[in-house]
């Protein structure tokens, strides 16, 4: 958008919500976008790239079908809900393709993930202004949590599908969250609910020393 039809009174400045979507198309527009970027700013401090995908959890790999598959939205929101299959694909689809990046070093480049963007979700539960935190609850006892700006952030997706085919129940089907900016461990797999909150709670790593944010630029991994 350029600064002249900022003060064009033919043109309303854009709501924030359009403002959104338009980055979003302007991202899409370069299907690998990540890619572009050098090597050198590609790969986070302390970090080695792997082809393969490694599977990692606390060994107990739930296993749900989408039939009986549920997922619960509550906490301080205006419209708490409860989305079975149906209802969730039901939700506005998009694509993202991001890299991993596991606290453990591995970072896996190009993952091109199908679900409903947080936004979205957002959008939906309609949370009180005084949400600042999300906690997430997984079927398997995992949870972890976020601030409620870095779930909210652009690329982060509830994922059923991993390079076009549903996504495997050992890598958290039929669906987990991916938040690209941050250590993997903040992606839970088997996602079951997801909890809109005032407070802060530190989830099972977190609990375990694990950094609370988790940001692999600054190797916010432990402590
Ligand atoms: N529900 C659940 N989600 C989880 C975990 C877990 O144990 N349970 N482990 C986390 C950790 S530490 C990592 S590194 C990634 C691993 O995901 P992957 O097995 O698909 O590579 O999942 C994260 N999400
Ligand atoms: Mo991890």
């Amino acid at each position: 958008m350029s600064d002249d039809s900022a003060f064009d009174p033919a043109t309303p400045p854009p709501s924030k919500l359009t403002q959104t979507k338009t980055r979003w198309a302007q991202d899409h527009r370069l299907p690998a976008r990540r890619a572009d970027r050098p090597e050198s700013a590609r790969l986070p401090p302390g970090q080695h790239r792997t082809e393969d995908w490694p599977v990692l959890d606390l060994g107990e790999q739930p296993v749900v079908s989408t039939a009986d598959w549920r997922l619960e939205l509550f906490g301080a929101v205006d419209h708490p809900v409860i989305w079975d299959w149906t209802a969730f694909t039901g939700q506005t689809q998009i694509d993202d393709v991001s890299d991993i990046h596991c606290v453990t070093s591995w970072s896996r480049y190009d993952n091109r993930w199908s679900g409903v963007s947080t936004q979205d979700l957002l959008a939906a539960v309609a949370p009180h202004d005084a949400v600042r935190h999300v906690l997430l609850h997984s079927h398997d006892g995992y949870t972890t949590n976020l601030t409620i700006e870095d779930f909210a952030a652009e690329g982060v997706l509830l994922a059923h599908s991993w390079q076009g085919k549903p996504l495997s129940s050992d890598h958290g089907g039929p669906v987990r969250l991916i938040v690209p900016h941050l250590y993997f461990w903040k992606s839970a797999k088997w996602i079951r609910r997801i909890e809109f909150r005032e407070n802060d709670a530190p989830g099972f790593w977190e609990q375990r020393g694990y950094h609370n944010r988790g940001n692999p630029w600054t190797e916010e991994r432990y402590g």
